[in-house]
């Protein structure tokens, strides 16, 4: 088997490990996350990595070179993922270059460089609602707030990480304590670029800035028949009316998307008036002043329909990731990679990410590249997600050629 079957293989073995039926639910401090850690425990320490789980729950596989003051190299993904999502997105990018290092450290011996593999425990945010919480507290971006955070079954993070037995008032213990000379993570394109232009791998240029933000409006909960329509204060019809509006501005704005992923209506009844509706409003733009700016015309939409339909309206940001640039000091090398591949004939392809990644956290603390590979029909966030064992051998072997130049580019 080649190394892309290899990683294909257990990208199917890791995808079982689900709550849900439908795509692959893995959320944070959750069973399924202990038992995907414990998968790749065994898979890191059959490479000849050292592993640790730190107290946020991320997986850590090291190796340490024998040579005095050597540079660090840090690589990984995330191991969560959305709900009812695919069996790709994150964990590409941990089970990757867990493979390709057992099988180049097996030819090379040793390394110039000292070399770790992070399975963060939770960036898509998908219990908690704030994103990225395992590489905050890698880089040490880390707020002691979020351990208020808390779940759809109203569970705090502090109690979610005791349960998962870890010490989440050590997290600052899972900062990476030595300087980290470069990130790369390795992660499925989510979109339709690479499939367009026929060619299995791209190098990332940049990631998007992505603002999350609560819209909560309040009205008066009532009875579905007997209030008139010109008297009703209709908290979910508000939350309607502005979601249409945002979409409508949104569409006229070049280099902006806006997403609605969650609405809520309480008391949530067939015959009861919405007097609560809340939704979420996903913002992104490669640029941070379309978003900055887009969000002052955003609340002012929402406000104007809350004051004509007498409603409160409160806006609470959840988080706010910058927009960032791959660095070449990490880009140059995986050019260089792309040509020296042997039976491949690909050229460098740059591509930006509409999505967010770990990388865009690791970016505060040290150089960052990313490497991206052809996902089917750019489908992603969906059981549908898709790649193919060709590729993921194809990335295996950029990987390894990044692995032989590293730190240099020459
Ligand atoms: O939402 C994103 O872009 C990423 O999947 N967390
Ligand atoms: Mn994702
Ligand atoms: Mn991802």
């Amino acid at each position: 088997m080649n190394l892309g079957e290899i990683v294909f293989n257990k990208l199917q073995e890791l995808g079982k490990i689900t709550s849900s039926e439908e795509g692959v639910t893995r959320f944070f401090l959750t069973k399924e996350h202990k038992k995907a850690n414990k998968l790749l425990k065994t898979w890191m320490e059959d490479a000849g990595l050292k592993v640790k789980v730190d107290n946020v729950g991320n997986i850590v596989g090291e190796y340490r070179s024998a040579f005095e003051n050597a540079p660090t190299l840090v690589m990984g993904s995330h191991q969560d993922t959305v709900k009812n999502g695919g069996k790709y997105d994150g964990a590409l990018g941990i089970v990757l270059p867990i493979v390709v290092f057992k099988d180049f450290i097996k030819k090379v011996k040793t390394l110039p460089y000292n070399f770790k593999i992070i399975g963060f425990g939770d960036e898509e945010g998908g219990r908690f609602g704030t994103i990225y919480l395992g590489s905050k507290a890698v880089v040490g971006t880390f707020d002691y707030e979020l351990l208020n955070e808390i779940d759809d079954d109203g569970v705090r993070l502090k109690e979610a990480l005791e349960n998962f037995g870890v010490e989440g008032n050590k997290i600052e213990e899972s900062k990476i304590k030595e300087k980290v000379d470069g990130y790369l993570e390795v992660h499925i394109e989510q979109g339709p670029v690479l499939e367009d232009a026929n060619i299995p791998v791209g190098i990332v240029k940049g990631i998007v800035g992505c603002h999350i933000y609560n819209f909560t409006f309040e009205g008066m909960a009532g009875h579905a028949g007997t209030v008139p329509m010109d008297l009703r204060k209709d908290a979910g019809v508000g939350v309607c009316s502005t979601v249409v509006e945002i979409e409508k501005y949104v569409s006229t704005v070049d280099d902006l998307v806006a997403t609605i992923g969650k609405i809520d209506f309480s008391p949530y009844s067939i015959n009861v008036i919405p007097g609560k509706a809340t939704f979420t409003l996903d913002i992104r733009s490669s640029n941070d002043e379309i978003i900055i700016d887009s969000i002052q015309k955003i609340k002012k939409i929402a406000q104007n329909i809350a004051t004509r339909r007498g409603l409160k309206l409160d806006i609470q940001n959840i988080n706010k990731a910058s927009s960032c640039n791959c660095d070449e000091s990490i880009t140059k090398i995986l050019e260089k990679s792309i040509l020296s591949v042997k039976n491949i004939d690909i050229n460098p392809f740059y591509l930006y990410s509409g999505a967010g990644h770990d990388a865009q956290e690791l970016k505060k603390i040290t150089n960052i590249g990313m490497l991206f590979v052809r996902c089917k029909e750019g489908i992603s966030h969906n059981p549908k997600e898709s790649i193919t064992p060709e590729d993921i051998e194809v990335a295996s072997n950029v990987l390894t050629e990044f692995l032989k130049l590293y730190p240099n580019n020459n």
